[in-house]
């Protein structure tokens, strides 16, 4: 087992990850920019290293400066944490190289599921569902060609990269020349590649991802899925586990796809695979994250997994304490992405001097923050400052819970998402959890306040009933007595979410 870890990371994530290696008698080194002097991450650490500006470029996505500080202060394990240089192979290699542990997967199976093309045919090789769609790099004829064959409408995706860009949704033939030519634009401006291919487009999809563990030893689980659904230009910023689409059943598929996704290519440690699940309730294969994601709190809060501690066993050799079978999950887990950005304003980022600060706590309430008072919140980095996450019997409950954590949230002197959080858990529509990856998009202006006739009192406590009678309802058709169980037994699907 290693002695001494290096967090190759800053923020929220730097001290959970810290937490875990102090809890684990570990000794913590922390990096950090001129921007992080008097970080949190700086603070809880045993030892702290200087590695440059604050430009990330030249700090933090620095392989050379982090290996070095490794080397001199006699690190033998790094975590990378997630960002920065976590899905960086050429930083895995150079661990592997220094014989320091890289505590994430093997630079070979980043390799295979960083490049989108390369991924895709190793799942469609073993097995795993992929959206119907055509090969990389034809050129226009072949794919006028290719959308008649896969059946208006397509989406065109760029294939050096991800995150929507290059993205064009094209629903007959005379909008394809134009969509192309857009496409390429775009992909070349934001990739340098302007290399695109067709799929079938999934309308109104849900991000449902999979959380898989792997050890060294061939052993590999899943512990279930998070819905990801809400997100603002591909960011996400509300995440939740189980999802009310989700029953036993089909979490049993996609995680028996996810586990074989991940023995496909090899993976170790900490791994999640993203899918995109259809109103008919298919699931296909979008990416697999090779790393550990922000949203992981959730997975751990209905599972009782610490992830974070898991992958230092895994680093170590430890085979896996569970079977599948032994795998549990209780209640509901909501998670609210703190952002220093103004959400009245086109969610644009401020930073600043936390002022004040007073983080929520009680029943069911989780904080993991880098910020306290006094702080300077800088805007070199990802806006991203806390994560509030809570756990709750229902998920009518965890929604209540959060509307109370959130309301306790005081963080004063910068403008943060806690109001849209806030509007956001008070939503009628959030509370069916009928949303899609649409739903901001479409549905879900900040400044609108739905149903202002509605009681606030009213709608939770229509969000109680509808999901106890949905609870009940569905546990009669199996049991036949009215037994309010778990969630995850019963998985409220679509057709069950009920209506006020
Ligand atoms: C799709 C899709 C519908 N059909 N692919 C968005 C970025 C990249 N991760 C893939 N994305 C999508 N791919 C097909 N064939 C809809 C999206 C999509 C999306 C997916 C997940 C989470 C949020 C999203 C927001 C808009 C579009």
């Amino acid at each position: 087992m290693f002695k001494k870890v290096l967090i190759a990371n800053r923020g929220e994530i730097a001290v959970r990850i810290l937490r875990a290696c102090q809890e684990r008698g570990l000794r913590t080194v922390a990096v950090y920019s001129d921007a992080d002097r008097n970080a949190l991450h700086v603070r809880y650490a045993d030892e702290a290293y200087r590695i440059g500006p604050p430009p990330a470029r030249e700090s933090y996505l620095r392989i050379d400066k982090i290996i070095e500080v490794a080397k001199r202060c006699g690190a033998d394990a790094i975590h990378p944490g997630y960002g920065f240089l976590s899905e960086n192979d050429d930083f895995a290699q150079a661990c592997q190289d220094e014989g320091i542990t890289f505590i994430g997967p093997p630079p070979e199976a980043m390799r295979l599921m960083g490049d989108k093309v390369t991924a895709r045919r190793t799942m469609i090789a073993a097995g795993v569902p992929v959206v119907p769609g055509s090969m990389a790099g034809l050129r226009d004829d072949e794919i006028r060609a290719e959308a008649e064959r896969i059946g208006y409408p397509v989406l065109i995706k760029a294939s050096a990269g991800g995150g929507g860009k290059g993205m064009r949704i094209v629903r007959s033939p005379d909008q394809l020349e134009s969509a192309l030519g857009a496409a390429r634009r775009e992909a070349l401006a934001a990739f340098g590649d302007d290399t695109v291919y067709l799929e079938k487009l999934i309308e109104r999809p849900r991000h449902i991802e999979i959380q898989v563990l792997a050890d060294r030893h061939g052993n590999v689980i899943h512990l279930g899925e998070r819905e990801c659904s809400i997100q603002r230009r591909h960011q996400k910023l509300i995440e939740e586990s189980p999802s009310v689409a989700v029953d036993e059943a089909l979490r049993a598929r996609m995680g028996e796809v996810a586990v074989r996704a991940a023995q496909a290519v090899g993976y170790v440690n900490a791994g999640t695979l993203e899918f995109l699940l259809d109103q008919q309730g298919n699931f296909y294969f979008l990416e697999m994250n090779t790393r550990l994601q922000v949203e992981h709190p959730v997975t751990e809060m209905v599972t009782g997994v610490d992830i974070v501690k898991e992958m230092l066993a895994i680093a170590a050799g430890r085979r896996l304490r569970w079977k599948q079978e032994d795998i549990r999950h209780k209640g509901w887990a909501i998670e609210c992405r703190i952002t220093a950005e103004d959400p009245i304003n086109n969610f644009m980022p401020c930073g600043g001097v936390i002022t004040t600060l007073q983080e929520p706590t009680g029943p069911g309430v989780r904080v993991e923050s880098g910020i306290y008072e006094g702080f300077e919140v800088s805007l070199y980095y990802d806006p991203m400052i806390a994560k509030l996450i809570v756990w709750g019997e229902s998920r009518a409950e965890a929604i209540l819970r959060m509307r109370r954590a959130l309301n306790e949230y005081r963080i004063g002197g910068i403008k943060t998402s806690i109001p849209f959080h806030q509007q956001m858990m008070n939503s009628t529509q959030f509370m069916w959890g009928t949303f899609d990856t649409n739903f901001l998009e479409d549905r879900f202006a900040v400044t609108y306040i739905e149903r202002p006739e509605m009681e606030l009192g009213a709608a939770i406590a229509a969000a109680l009933v509808t999901h106890e009678r949905a609870q009940a309802a569905a546990t009669m058709h199996q049991d036949e007595q009215p037994v309010v169980g778990s969630p995850w037994k019963r998985g409220l699907g679509w057709k069950h979410v009920g209506r006020f």
